[in-house]
């Protein structure tokens, strides 16, 4: 029963049938474009998008900086939501390798609105960075995991089209933000020009993202994975977790979102932590304690065998995925609860 291990869904280990494909898997050497199972994932996820073409890549946080780098040139702007995984956790890639400078919009419900993009498209001028690419994240992790919708995601690449952007979704989740909303991830990729999502997440494989987008920009971003050292050889190992987790853990990531709902239920009702509301919650749930409690309350919980990261002083996140039950969520909920009591 435990540990119950809710600190993220990257957490999840390959599972028994998963490592059994790894190891049939059929490999060849990947940079010279000779890996079997490489090509296979690369299609399916260029099917399951209905983006022309997929690029493996060994991280989302690669994923992205890939994307970034094909879209913009140095000195070009990104317009990013202030709390979007971009800018807040990949080490400042983009303005590292590659000059980019971040136009920081408000992201504060989940979506950059049309009207923020807007704001952050200047009128040509040699005082102001271009922007160049509009990034949108779904599900939102830093607003609770919340799920946008596909109409609010092409209401705001619309706009940013209309500017003369181009937009990339972070969807990392997407396939929990189409559980949410009960559409295909087509619904998403199609008003957008390149959509990152990761298999190491709740889908559960151990390693990898896949870039998806037109088959000239994935022969550019196949050009930055290289540069950057991300050109496997036989990753078609990896790549077979990758495969299997797209035939059999998509439809259950359903059970992921029960879970969180009712992780949220049971932490309400004991009345002593604050449980952030979110209009189409999946696999997260956000919540606050008093300033300055919340490290105490991670040591004595973890001490207790249940895991999971503050995000400041006074918020801490939860995830579900699957290595986590319901029973042992209910588990979880009650000695949370017990230790929030006590401190
Ligand atoms: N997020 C991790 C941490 O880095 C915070 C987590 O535990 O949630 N985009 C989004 C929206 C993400 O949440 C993450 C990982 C990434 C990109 C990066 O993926 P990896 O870890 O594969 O580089």
């Amino acid at each position: 029963m435990f540990p119950v291990d809710l600190k993220s869904d990257t957490v999840t280990k390959p599972s028994e049938e998963m490592r059994k494909a790894m190891y049939a898997a059929e490999v060849g050497d990947d940079v010279y474009g000779e890996d079997p199972t490489v090509n296979r994932l690369e299609e399916m996820a260029a099917a399951l998008t209905g983006m022309e073409a997929a690029l493996f890549l060994p991280s989302g946080t690669m994923g992205n900086l890939v994307a970034v780098l094909t879209h913009c040139g140095r000195g070009d702007g990104a317009v990013l939501g202030a709390d979007c995984h971009i800018l807040n956790y990949e080490g400042g890639g983009l303005a590292a390798l590659g000059s980019v400078v971040p136009l920081v919009a408000d992201d504060s419900s989940g979506l950059i609105s049309p009207e923020e993009v807007r704001r952050h498209c200047r009128p040509s001028n040699v005082h102001f960075a271009p922007a160049r690419l509009l990034c949108l994240e779904n599900t939102h992790n830093r607003r609770g995991g919340l799920a946008l919708s596909p109409e609010a995601v092409r209401a705001s690449a619309e706009e940013a089209h209309r500017l003369g952007l181009s937009v990339h979704i972070d969807g990392a989740r997407i396939f929990n933000a189409s559980t949410a909303w009960n559409c295909s991830v087509k619904k998403y990729a199609e008003s957008v020009d390149s959509l990152q999502f990761c298999i190491s997440k709740g889908l559960g494989a151990p390693v990898g993202s896949l870039l998806c987008a037109s088959g000239s920009f994935i022969d550019a971003a196949r050009h930055w994975r290289k540069r950057l050292g991300g050109g496997l050889r036989q990753s078609g190992i990896l790549a077979a977790a990758g495969i299997y987790a797209l035939e059999h853990n998509i439809d259950r990531l359903r059970e992921d979102h029960e879970n969180a709902e009712l992780l949220a239920h049971l932490l309400s009702e004991g009345r002593v932590i604050d449980v952030e509301h979110n209009e189409k919650p999946t696999n997260m749930v956000y919540c606050g304690v008093p300033e300055g409690t919340c490290v105490d309350l991670h040591l004595r919980c973890a001490a207790r065998g249940v895991l999971f990261n503050g995000v400041s002083e006074n918020r801490f996140r939860l995830v579900t995925h699957l290595d986590v039950s319901r029973e042992q969520v209910t588990q979880a909920a009650a000695i949370i609860l017990e230790e929030a009591a006590a401190s």
